[in-house]
């Protein structure tokens, strides 16, 4: 009710609220079902306007109880997913190995190719996996969640249903591979360098001396794809300046949070 009134998507609450009363009124859901801030309830965390379009009676009980009935949230996710576009019998995604000398800013959504296309760039399913060849014309854009700094990842059609759940990556990402796991599947190839995160003041900085240097524009609170891909020049895939980037990558342990904001602060205002 709080964020129908006040704060940035007044609107979209204002809409949650009135489903929300809607269905309370006609005893379809309890006032107390809703758990969240935001007004999301049960297992699956369905907004109000989530429960009125995909909500299923998974036990056949007649009523449909996404916070006590495991098949009702089971049922409601499935139609969900299935809404949303998830092709059974089709993977999310998987990790793959990266090539030497292949650049960050090949790595993003708009840049879809097929999964045969990705072999010919050089790229290998990881742990030594086959790609079966019914997949080679499948679409896939790579996934970089950590640059040059850990693994890499195809993501399939899939992993766009999922996303509309919830449009962060990791999310996508991490539920992808919890699926695989509870079927058997490993952990990751290629794990994670620990890295420490910039700062919010180093951001500053460091787009500070962006918009100095005829990057100009507003730049997000944060490091982001967009980022990437609008400071590395539009010349081809192999452009020397992301090259040096990635092969700064080789002793990722030693290459911590001050070095970085060093090479990135010599970069700008000498390079
Ligand atoms: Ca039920």
């Amino acid at each position: 009710m709080t964020l129908a009134y006040v704060g940035r998507r007044k609107e979209l609450f204002r809409n949650e609220l009135l489903i929300a009363l809607k269905l309370i009124q006609n005893g379809t859901i309890n006032a107390t079902a809703m758990g969240s801030f935001t007004g999301a309830m049960g297992h699956t965390q369905f907004e109000p306007s989530d429960f009125e379009k995909f909500a299923a009676d998974g036990d056949g009980d007649g009523k449909i109880d996404l916070e006590n009935s495991i098949p009702d949230a089971l049922a409601s996710a499935a139609k969900q997913l299935r809404d949303y576009g998830w092709k059974p019998g089709k993977q999310w995604g998987f990790e793959v190995r990266i090539p030497r000398g292949l650049i960050c800013t090949e790595a993003s959504p708009d840049l879809k190719r097929s999964l045969a296309d990705w072999l010919d760039f050089g790229l290998m399913p990881a742990f030594g996996a086959g790609i079966s060849r019914n997949m080679l014309d499948d679409q896939a854009w790579l996934l970089l969640p950590a640059g040059a700094y850990g693994p890499g990842f195809l993501a399939l059609e899939n992993f766009q249903a999922l996303r509309q759940y919830n449009a962060s990556d990791l999310y996508v990402l991490f539920v992808g591979n919890l699926a695989d796991r509870i079927a058997g599947g490993p952990a990751f190839e290629r794990p994670w360098a620990k890295l420490q995160q910039f700062s919010s003041r180093d951001v500053e900085e460091i787009q500070m001396l962006l918009s100095k240097k005829k990057f100009s524009g507003r730049w997000p609170t944060r490091l982001s794809l967009a980022t990437r891909h609008r400071t590395v020049p539009k010349r081809g895939r192999h452009s020397d300046r992301l090259l040096a980037v990635e092969k700064s990558s080789r002793s990722p342990a030693q290459f911590q949070r001050g070095e970085q904001v060093q090479t990135m602060r010599r970069r700008l205002t000498h390079g």
